[in-house]
């Protein structure tokens, strides 16, 4: 893989832009892998680059029914922030976070991570003393938050109506290196790495079914043929149900539809990430000057990548309440992503009940943030058997009652 470089933006200047390589290859399927990897978003990938980079483990595909970072990975509003607030989760939504921090160079791709703060609006006493409480655990797991009062807020974002009309703004938890980062570009990034290192990124090929054999995994059939593999990692989001019930499990898992929406570009006019989860509306600015918005999460369950349309109104009308001033503004475009929510709003990272299938999982609404962490730690519990980043998360929790409750950090409505 050549390396990017302002020496090579310059050399290729030079030779009107022709050696400039593709950035993975489309590779047709060998006949077996060590691991196969289902899902080429930015877990998936994750997963199969600190295989990998950590332990070595390259002789592996990452299978992909459409094309990478086209599910959620590719449809999210990129907010990156770790004020979780049971240990568990801050660890490795923490470890994520500081994984951003040095993502570009690690990948030498420019994932525009841009840590510009996030602060999740307090706007009634419920959500003060959550989030002071949120703060104050954060402050014990070394995760750096605070609870800001409301003069602290307008300072931060002069646009904001600190008194709006049904739910005054009374503070929030700010973490001042909590931010964005370019979505597909964290996809794009791990997949160029992954294929430099000599795995296989085969898109447009569904999984369709997973063979086993005296309980153990052998291999998976898809569109583009049969392929063996000793291990097996479900990395589908909202899909996962479907893909346990193929190898034989279920899941405590719901899918449904999450959208979000930009605005028409306008100057710049606001440099943080602001949730408002009491009237469901969060909103941060691209550099292309859009306003991006979201909004909560359907009331079914459902596949679509749309999203029912009274929740576009829903949002914008909750968010015109605390920024008056987008009432002025057009709307360009709407999306949606199917999003895989558990009971207790944490993921799954875990073995199942087949030897060498592995299951990552669960992420909600909020798992654009963990891409890194995730990956560094299922590839640690794939290559190892076991992963203290993923040990909380098992499936047994769920059996044993030993739930990590996120309710309140997932900050979107459910
Ligand atoms: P995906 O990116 O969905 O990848 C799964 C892949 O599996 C897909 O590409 C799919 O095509 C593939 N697949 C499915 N079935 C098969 C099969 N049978 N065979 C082969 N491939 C298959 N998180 C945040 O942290 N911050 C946010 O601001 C945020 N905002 C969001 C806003 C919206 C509108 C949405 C929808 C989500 C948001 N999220 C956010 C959540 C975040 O996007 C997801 O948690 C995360 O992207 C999940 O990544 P993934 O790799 O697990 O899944
Ligand atoms: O998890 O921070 C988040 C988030 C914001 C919008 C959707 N999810």
């Amino acid at each position: 893989m050549k390396r990017y470089s302002a020496f090579a933006i310059a050399r290729e200047a030079l030779r009107y832009h022709s050696g400039w390589e593709r950035a993975w290859r489309a590779p047709e399927p060998k006949a077996k892998y060590d691991v196969i990897i289902v899902g080429a978003g930015g877990h998936g990938l994750a997963t199969a680059y600190y295989l990998g980079k950590r332990f070595g483990i390259t002789n592996v595909a990452v299978l992909e029914k459409g094309w990478l970072g086209g599910g959620n990975t590719g449809r999210n509003t990129t907010i990156i922030r770790s004020n979780y607030l049971q240990d568990p989760s801050a660890a490795i939504y923490e470890k994520s976070r500081s994984l951003y921090e040095e993502l570009s160079q690690e990948l030498n791709y420019n994932v525009m991570f841009s840590p510009r703060g996030v602060i999740m609006l307090a706007q009634t006493q419920h959500e003060v003393r959550g989030y002071l409480r949120t703060a104050h655990a954060n402050a014990l797991q070394d995760v750096k938050t605070e609870f800001i009062g409301p003069a602290k807020v307008k300072e931060l974002v002069p646009i904001i109506d600190i008194d709006g009309p049904r739910y005054p703004v009374l503070g929030g938890l700010w973490q001042a290196r909590g931010g964005t980062a370019r979505h597909d570009a964290v996809a794009w990034g791990y997949a160029r790495a992954c294929s430099a290192m000599g795995m296989d990124i085969i898109q447009k090929c569904e999984v369709k079914a997973i063979r086993q054999q005296g309980g153990k995994v052998t291999g998976v059939d898809t569109t583009k043929g049969p392929i063996d593999c000793d291990q097996l990692g479900i990395v589908v989001a909202g899909h996962s149900g479907v893909l346990a019930e193929m190898a034989g499990f279920r899941l405590p898992i719901e899918s449904v539809a999450l959208q979000a929406l930009v605005s028409e570009p306008i100057k710049p006019c606001m440099d943080v990430v602001v949730m408002a989860n009491t009237v469901h509306g969060y909103m941060s600015q691209s550099d292309k000057g859009e306003m991006v918005i979201g909004g909560g999460t359907d009331g079914y369950n459902n596949y679509t990548q749309r999203g029912s349309f009274h929740h576009i109104e829903e949002t914008v009308r909750a968010l015109i309440e605390t920024f008056p001033m987008i009432s002025r503004l057009k709307m360009l475009r709407q999306w949606g992503g199917i999003v895989d929510i558990t009971g207790d709003r944490s993921p799954i990272l875990s073995k199942t009940p087949v030897e060498g299938i592995f299951i990552n999982c669960g992420w909600g609404t909020g798992g654009f943030k963990a891409i890194p962490g995730s990956g560094w730690g299922m590839a640690e519990l794939i290559a190892k058997g076991h992963s203290p980043l993923t040990e909380a998360f098992s499936l047994d929790r769920f059996r044993e009652g030993r739930f990590i409750d996120e309710s309140v950090a997932a900050g979107v409505a459910h």
